[in-house]
């Protein structure tokens, strides 16, 4: 059976490693950082990630998956490492880094040989594979097509369901010629059910970023609609719910912004390329970076006039039922809030670390002579959140909640008084 060495253990190379290993191949996991080599190597995981330890330790006791902090030899080489974006605080655009991209290929340069076939998963700009990897590859002295094989097969996930969607999604693969192509897709059907698409490596790159640039696209235009709909008296979760009966039409949910590592930072990727021609796409990620602001506006509204505010932030991950903050719009929220006032509490049952805040560990901690509530995040537990349970301990008794997703009759039953993301005052009245 072949060998395969993945470089990169997070959200991505993890699940992906540990799914290859468990259908008979030998996987090498390479991760720069120790801790996440000790932990692997122990059966355990460092992400939170449904169904993911059992497969890690059965892989690990299975001797199929091994982590090491350095490459080694191996027919095939797959590199899922970050690609995120940093700001240009001058223009307030952001760039791709592809300094993980780049060490990571270097660092299988002294490993590949006549032969293998490298992949690369990571979200990367278009032309990342011709234009970046393969002139480093040129120091194996090898001819890509020729000798060995190259081609991106970007992941697709949706952090929360990984395992599922790694086996029933479909998948795009764009090789440097149909040979890295077919021989890529070869690989992924030892475990990919859905079907595997094949065309050219820059097209593939392209794909993927056209797929949550849609998304972003279409978030910015609910998030406008939203705050719209406060102006003209209308419920916007109302409105939506009854446009999306629409055969054709499916409107996106408003909200305090857009988080996690791909959605926010994928459409940069393009606008980078071609920043005179991707305009829509540059509205659409200011729009969803201004929510935050929008959001911390409202919440300071609500409690003006309240001596020495405390502030409750309920869900700090940048989605439901995940413990995954990278780029949360809560992280700003929390920041500017902080400004304002000096008691900020933030509960947040699946994140367990938070350097820059009062992040506390119950419920009841969080709401203890609090003024307001805002919900931030839509995770199951704080949906199932009893009003009348902590309307006792609260000072005043004020709900802001920015996913429009409580239950806001009983809440103002229980005596609160409440605000919502794109509803009109006149509508949660009502
Ligand atoms: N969000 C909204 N309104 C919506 C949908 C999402 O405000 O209607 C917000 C969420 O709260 C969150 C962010 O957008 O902060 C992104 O969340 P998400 O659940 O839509 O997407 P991700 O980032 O978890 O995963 C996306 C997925 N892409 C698409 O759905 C097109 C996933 O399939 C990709 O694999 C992943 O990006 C990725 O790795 O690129």
């Amino acid at each position: 059976m072949k060998k395969i060495c993945i470089i990169g253990l997070g959200y991505i190379g993890l699940p992906t490693a540990s799914m290859f290993a468990s259908h008979g191949y030998k996987v090498v996991g390479v991760d720069v950082v120790k801790e996440v080599v000790e932990i692997i190597n122990d059966g355990g995981i460092h992400i939170e990630e449904p169904g993911l330890k059992t497969l890690v330790s059965a892989a690990v006791r299975s001797g199929n998956l091994v982590a090491s902090t350095k490459p080694e030899k191996a027919d095939v080489f797959i590199i899922a490492v970050p690609t995120p974006a940093r700001e240009d605080k001058r223009t307030g655009k952001k760039k791709s880094d592809l300094s993980y991209v780049r060490s990571a290929t270097k660092s299988i340069v002294p490993y590949v040989k006549k032969g293998d076939l490298v992949i690369l998963e990571s979200t990367v700009p278009p032309r990342t594979v011709e234009d970046v990897m393969i002139p480093l590859l040129d120091k194996t002295s090898l001819k890509p097509g020729k000798d060995y094989s190259i081609a991106h097969s970007p992941e697709r996930v949706f952090p929360g369901r990984i395992l599922e969607e790694l086996i029933t999604n479909d998948r795009v693969v764009g090789g440097f010629d149909e040979q890295s192509a077919l021989r890529t897709r070869r690989l992924y059907k030892t475990f990919v059910q859905g079907k595997i698409f094949i065309t050219d490596s820059t097209t593939a790159e392209m794909v993927k970023l056209m797929e949550n640039t849609y998304r972003d696209v279409n978030i910015a235009l609910a998030n406008e609609f939203a705050l719209v709909a406060e102006k003209l008296g209308i419920n916007i979760w109302e409105a939506i719910a009854i446009a999306n009966h629409h055969p054709r039409v499916n409107i996106h949910c408003p909200g305090p912004g857009v988080g996690g590592h791909c959605i926010a930072v994928d459409p940069w990727f393009i606008i980078e390329k071609v920043p005179k021609l991707a305009r829509k796409m540059l509205l659409a990620r200011q729009i969803n970076d201004g929510m935050p602001k929008i959001v911390v506006r409202k919440i300071k509204d609500l409690v003006k006039g309240i001596k020495k505010p405390v502030i409750t932030i309920l869900g700090m991950a940048f989605k439901a039922n995940v413990d995954d903050v990278r780029e949360s719009p809560a992280l700003h929220i929390i920041r500017d809030l902080q400004r304002f006032s000096k008691d900020v509490r933030v509960f947040d049952p699946h994140v367990k670390k938070f350097d820059k805040g009062n992040l506390v560990s119950s419920l009841e901690e969080a709401v203890k002579g609090s003024d307001i509530v805002a919900l931030i995040t839509n995770h199951n537990e704080l949906m199932r959140i009893d009003p009348l349970k902590i309307r006792k301990l609260m000072r005043n008794k004020k709900l802001f909640d920015a996913r429009g997703s409580l239950d806001h009759k009983r809440w103002q039953e229980a005596g609160f008084e409440v605000s919502a993301l794109g509803i009109a005052p006149e509508k949660i009245d009502s």
